[in-house]
């Protein structure tokens, strides 16, 4: 690209950051702190569409309840995030979650945490989807540090490494660990025998639920010689979803983790989660 060239796109970019950054202001000032900040990173990170450069008209919000103001703030979010992504025709609305036609299994599980569904997640959204199913602050922090440490730049072959750690859902199954339960093939797609295979080996107790003795029977039946990243990586996965949905009687059922491997499950506690808040 010669000098003039890369003035001009450097020009352009410097633009449309500033029409960003007006709108971030326009937007954020009857938001809480909390989002401020959630836009802010985004904005910092965003890659603005520098070749046709074409924003929607910035309404004011409708009112400064908690309420609206989250559902705006993803608005913007969702609004933002449409000037970086080049490709998302298959994602038909941003506010209601919607699931791009062509995710497998392994991809829908990895949505739930792209809290503003533009196909890359960072670490304070996995922070944002653990809090929203339940977990607690330290467990939120450390797991959105370290899942992101550990894949992000497996899911960006070739990329730059970011200090941001983002992960890219389309890229996921890049990430893929080994001695697992095999339930995801190469490609991130369900293998049925395989979910099944889990329980008729291990499930003694019950057919359709794992004690915590038979779920450490699994993990150790596959195990990989050596493969010690893998057998962490595993131990931890299970750990975590055990301890937050075992039922009262220390049993994690199947249902439960097929609703994990597609990414369901998730969707359920987040619901369940903030009906008991909004309870209290
Ligand atoms: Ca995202």
């Amino acid at each position: 690209m010669s000098i003039f060239g890369a003035s001009c796109s450097l020009k352009r970019y410097v633009l449309s950051h500033f029409t960003l950054y007006k709108a971030w202001r326009s937007y954020s000032e009857s938001l809480p702190n909390q989002h401020k900040k959630d836009i802010l990173l985004l904005f910092i990170t965003i890659k603005p569409q520098i070749k046709s450069p074409s924003f929607p008209e910035i309404k004011p919000l409708p009112s400064s309840s908690s309420s609206s103001s989250s559902s705006s703030s993803s608005s913007l979010l969702a609004f933002m995030a449409s000037s970086s992504v080049q490709s998302n025709d298959a994602i038909q609305e941003v506010s209601e979650r919607p699931t791009p036609l062509d995710q497998n299994v392994l991809q829908k599980h990895v949505a739930f945490f792209d809290r503003n569904h533009d196909g890359v997640v960072y670490p304070w959204e996995t922070f944002q989807g653990f809090r929203a199913i339940g977990s607690g602050l330290l467990l939120s922090t450390v797991s959105g540090f370290l899942i992101h440490f550990a894949l992000s730049q497996k899911t960006r072959p070739g990329k730059f490494p970011s200090p941001l750690l983002p992960i890219e859902v389309k890229n996921i199954h890049m990430a893929k660990h080994g001695s697992d339960s095999g339930v995801y093939d190469t490609e991130g797609r369900f293998v049925p025998s395989k979910f099944e295979e889990i329980f008729k080996k291990h499930a003694k107790t019950r057919p359709d639920a794992l004690t915590y003795d038979e779920l450490q029977a699994m993990m150790k039946a596959n195990r990989e010689p050596k493969d010690f990243r893998g057998w962490v990586a595993a131990y931890t996965e299970w750990k975590i979803l055990y301890d937050l949905c075992k039922d009262k009687d220390g049993l994690l059922h199947k249902e439960t983790i097929r609703g994990v491997y597609d990414g369901s499950l998730f969707e359920r506690m987040e619901k369940e989660h903030s009906e008991k808040k909004k309870n209290k």
